[in-house]
């Protein structure tokens, strides 16, 4: 059985969960709570030396980095497709992604927002906007390529490893209270793919950890 390291309300989390779910994987959880630091306790970055999760336990090897798990899971476990046939799709699919994964949630990551606060002594409301910002921005940018290659999810007909992406970058925008109305298409996909089974059971409010 594999075992996923991570934490119920971690987005990066969230997006193995979905994988893991679409691909019809039985999987354990360890949770490791961010807001007491327990991501930096020895017996975990002896897993994960980056001192994040989520971590992927296989049974054989430790995989790190949610879009390399995830890549992991297409290689080892190809269908159902979480990127498409033709390499321009897989492209585009990744370009989703990588908005999220790497233009995105890294900048509103705990670590980046307590340096923000902590360091540079932003007050809340700095805060709050520049949460705001970020993810508006990689969402306008989202809008426009699910306005060119969506269909009933961010990309075609078939949930990819976009919205194994974007549904929990929508979730965190909610969570900060992010105004995300000026984003139809990203609201349309993601509320289709969060009526897939898959996705139901990822919500971080059904995990065994969540509050
Ligand atoms: N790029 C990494 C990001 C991992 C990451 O930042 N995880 C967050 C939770 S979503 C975390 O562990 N944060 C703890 C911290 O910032 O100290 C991935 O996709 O796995």
């Amino acid at each position: 059985m594999m075992v996923l390291h991570g934490y119920w309300r971690s987005t990066s989390s969230y997006r193995v969960r979905i994988a893991l779910n679409l691909k019809g994987i039985e999987y354990d959880q360890v949770t490791h709570d961010l807001r007491t630091g327990e991501q930096a306790a020895p017996d975990y970055v002896a897993l994960n030396p980056q001192r994040l999760v989520p971590t992927l336990d296989t049974g054989d090897v430790l995989l790190t980095q949610s879009i390399a798990i995830i890549e992991w899971l297409e290689e080892q476990y190809p269908e159902p497709r979480l990127l498409p046939e033709a390499p321009h799709d897989r492209a585009a699919v990744r370009a989703m992604s990588d908005i999220v994964a790497c233009d995105i949630h890294p900048l509103n990551n705990v670590r980046v927002l307590n340096a923000i606060k902590n360091d540079l002594g932003a007050n809340a409301t700095q805060t709050s906007a520049w949460i705001s910002h970020w993810i508006q921005s990689g969402f306008t940018a989202i809008e426009a390529l699910i306005e060119k290659h969506g269909g009933t999810y961010a990309f075609g007909d078939m949930p990819t490893m976009a919205d194994c992406c974007l549904v929990p970058q929508l979730y965190s925008a909610e969570r900060f209270e992010v105004d995300v109305s000026a984003y139809p298409r990203i609201l349309a996909a993601t509320e289709a793919a969060s009526r897939l089974p898959a996705f139901e059971k990822a919500h971080p409010s059904r995990q065994p950890d969540a509050d």
